[in-house]
């Protein structure tokens, strides 16, 4: 089936499928502009039959990770303005043309909502505050960059998170740019929760009802702080709110190879353990203050009418 895909199609699926390239936003980015560059790969005789291609290359690409929402949103972006396109009557070349311009429409305007996240998100943010984050999110990152470049003096503790150590990315990046940072181990969260004033996380995924979906270990990170009155903020694009947790069904939660937990000569040596690799967990809403997206500021509970509107259902 793939072999019918460009093998820049095909790389781009397996560095999200490795997480070669990752992040949320960064993986949605990833799969449309493989899609874009697959206009031009794809010959074809009409307008339905570039359709039934690049609907097989959206499958395709979907499949590399199953959890974060803002893949299958960012593709069908792209699948939508086909139908738009086509709807509309465009010849073959006018509509290559026209989707092309979508899928990068989709990319730019990505960026630009991360940014508008650390220019919201930061006013929340208050001079002196110890702020606390997990793995490495571009959008979490935003936040904490603008209030520092506002001059806030801040300090961030980070997570190392396991089992990946993406946290490292996080605490690396910041550093570079001259913020304070700690790097600590998962497990000392709730030793250190005392001294954090907010813990800004990112999302791979929203459900309508406000829970969020991230990095294993937020949801326990989000009830220490929940025990410890500390507030916390999910940053996050509005292209992670999942559809169709809207109709009842569940986000899919990604489980990994065990040998990212422990070497697989080390299991090889006791076969009777078994090994669960979550990629992501489910904090409930009640244990989240805001999530601030490129719209706005919202509690947990305004995500469903953030949703309608975004979708007008309303
Ligand atoms: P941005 C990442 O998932 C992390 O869970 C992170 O919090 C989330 O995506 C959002 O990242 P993974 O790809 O979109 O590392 O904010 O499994 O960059």
């Amino acid at each position: 089936m793939s072999e019918e895909f460009s093998s820049k199609l095909k790389q781009t699926f397996e560095d999200i499928r490795t997480m070669k390239v990752r992040g949320a936003g960064r993986i949605a980015r990833a799969a449309v502009a493989a899609l874009r560059d697959e206009i031009f790969y794809v010959s074809d005789s009409s307008p339905e039959e570039f359709y039934k291609r690049m609907q097989a290359a959206a499958n395709f690409l979907k499949s590399s990770r199953p959890t974060a929402v803002s893949l299958p949103n960012g593709i069908n972006t792209v699948i939508k303005s086909i139908q738009k396109g086509i709807a509309q009557g465009l010849d073959l070349k006018s509509l290559k043309e026209y989707v092309a311009k979508e899928a990068e429409t989709f990319i730019q305007k990505s960026i630009e909502a991360q940014k508008k996240i650390g220019e919201i998100g930061t006013k929340r943010i208050v001079n002196g505050d110890t702020i606390l984050t997990h793995c490495n999110s571009q959008s979490a990152i935003s936040v904490i960059e603008t209030a520092f470049k506002e001059g806030k003096q801040i300090k961030v503790f980070v997570t190392e998170t396991r089992p990946r150590f993406q946290g490292r990315l996080t605490a690396a990046y910041l550093a570079d740019h001259g913020i304070d940072v700690t790097l600590i181990p998962d497990t000392a969260a709730r030793l250190y929760m005392r001294k954090i004033d907010k813990v800004v996380v990112g999302a791979d995924a929203i459900a309508v009802n406000g829970a969020v979906v991230n990095k294993i270990g937020t949801s326990q990170i989000a009830a220490l702080a929940f025990e410890s009155r500390t507030r916390v903020m999910v940053a996050a694009e509005t292209y992670k709110i999942s559809p169709q947790t809207y109709w009842g069904e569940l986000i899919e939660i990604e489980m990994r190879s065990p040998y990212e937990v422990a070497p697989k000569s080390w299991l090889d040596k006791h076969p009777r353990i078994k090994v669960m690799n979550p990629a992501f967990d489910i904090t409930p809403p009640q244990y989240i203050d805001f999530i601030v997206t490129e719209k706005g500021i919202y509690p947990p509970q305004g995500i469903i009418m953030l949703f309608k509107e975004l979708y007008e259902l309303a």
